[in-house]
C-alpha cells in the first residue's frame, strides 16, 4: 500500500520510515511513502505557499495553486482506486472499522495542512474525503497523518509478521484488549493469575476473552454497545461480574 503524503514538513516523515513496525514495512516494500512539498510546486521567488485570510482575521490561509499541483504530482501514475483526503477536525473520526475501511483502498493521498487550514475551495475540488483522529486541535496535519498511517499500515498483510496480534488487538473486535503479563511471576508480592501458567491454551483464551469483556464493560461500556456479544460473551461478561463481587 502507498502513502503520498502533501505536506510542508517532510522531515516529519522520515523518522517512521526507519522505525518500528512501519518503518520494517517500508524497508521491506510492504508499504510505500512519499513525500510533496507544496513548496516545490510555486513559481514566484520567495516559493509563497501561504496568504492572508479575505475578510480578515488571525493567522494565514494556504493557497490553492501550490497545493492543486503538488496533489496532481501525488496522484499521478495513480491508476488503481486512490483516495485523497484531507486530516481536519470536520473529517470523519478515525477508528478502527475506519482504518479497515482505508485499507481497502492501495494508495492514499494525505493532505496535512498547516496555519488556519486551506483555502476551502481546494477542498470542493480536490478532496474525496476528510478524516480526524479526535476532537482537539493540532498544529497540523502532520500528526494526524502518522497517526492514520500506522493504524492503517499495521494490519497489512506481513507487517506485524505474528499476524494474529493485530486481529487480537484492542479495538479490532471491538473489545479492549486482555491484560499482559510477563516475568517476574511474582512482583512486590503480586502474582500473576494462575491460569497464565496452566499451559491450558483453551483455558487462556477462554480467560483472556473474559477479562477483553470484563475490561471493556469497566473503563468503556460504550463500546458495549456498539456490539452484540453472542451467547458465549453473554455468559462470560456475566461471570466476570459475579468474580468482581466475590473479590471481597
Ligand atoms: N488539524 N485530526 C490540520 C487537526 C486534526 C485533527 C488542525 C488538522 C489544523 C490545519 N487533523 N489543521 N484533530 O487538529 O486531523
Amino acid at each position: 500500500m502507498r502513502f503520498d503524503v502533501v505536506t510542508l514538513f517532510p522531515e516529519v516523515f522520515e523518522g517512521s520510515a526507519v522505525t518500528g513496525v512501519v518503518g520494517r514495512a517500508i524497508v521491506d516494500d510492504r508499504v510505500q511513502l512519499k513525500t510533496w512539498n507544496p513548496r516545490d510546486f510555486t513559481d514566484d521567488t520567495h516559493r509563497t505557499v501561504d496568504d492572508r485570510p479575505f475578510g480578515g482575521g488571525p493567522g494565514m490561509v494556504m493557497k490553492v495553486e501550490p497545493l492543486q499541483k503538488a496533489i496532481q504530482a501525488a496522484k499521478e501514475l495513480a491508476d488503481d482506486s486512490v483516495k485523497v483526503i484531507y486530516m481536519s477536525p470536520q473529517g470523519r473520526r478515525l477508528d478502527q472499522q475506519g482504518v479497515k475501511y482505508l485499507t481497502g483502498f492501495s494508495r492514499l493521498v494525505l493532505l496535512a495542512g498547516r496555519y488556519e487550514g486551506v483555502d476551502e475551495r481546494l477542498l470542493e475540488s480536490q478532496i474525496d474525503e476528510e478524516w480526524s483522529i479526535g476532537d482537539f486541535v493540532l498544529s497540523g496535519g502532520e500528526l494526524p497523518a502518522l497517526v492514520l498511517i500506522d493504524a492503517v499500515a499495521r494490519t497489512l498483510p506481513g507487517v506485524l509478521g505474528h499476524e494474529c496480534s493485530a486481529v487480537e488487538d484492542s479495538f479490532v473486535e471491538g473489545l479492549l484488549d486482555h491484560p499482559h503479563y510477563t516475568r517476574p511471576d511474582v512482583f512486590e508480592g503480586q502474582a500473576i493469575p494462575a491460569v497464565l501458567k496452566s499451559g491450558d491454551h483453551k483455558k487462556i483464551a477462554i480467560w483472556r476473552e473474559k477479562q477483553a469483556l470484563g475490561k471493556t464493560w469497566q473503563k468503556r461500556p460504550d463500546l458495549l454497545d456498539k456490539i452484540e456479544l453472542n451467547e458465549h460473551q453473554q455468559v462470560l461478561l456475566d461471570e466476570f461480574k459475579e468474580e468482581l463481587k466475590t473479590k471481597d
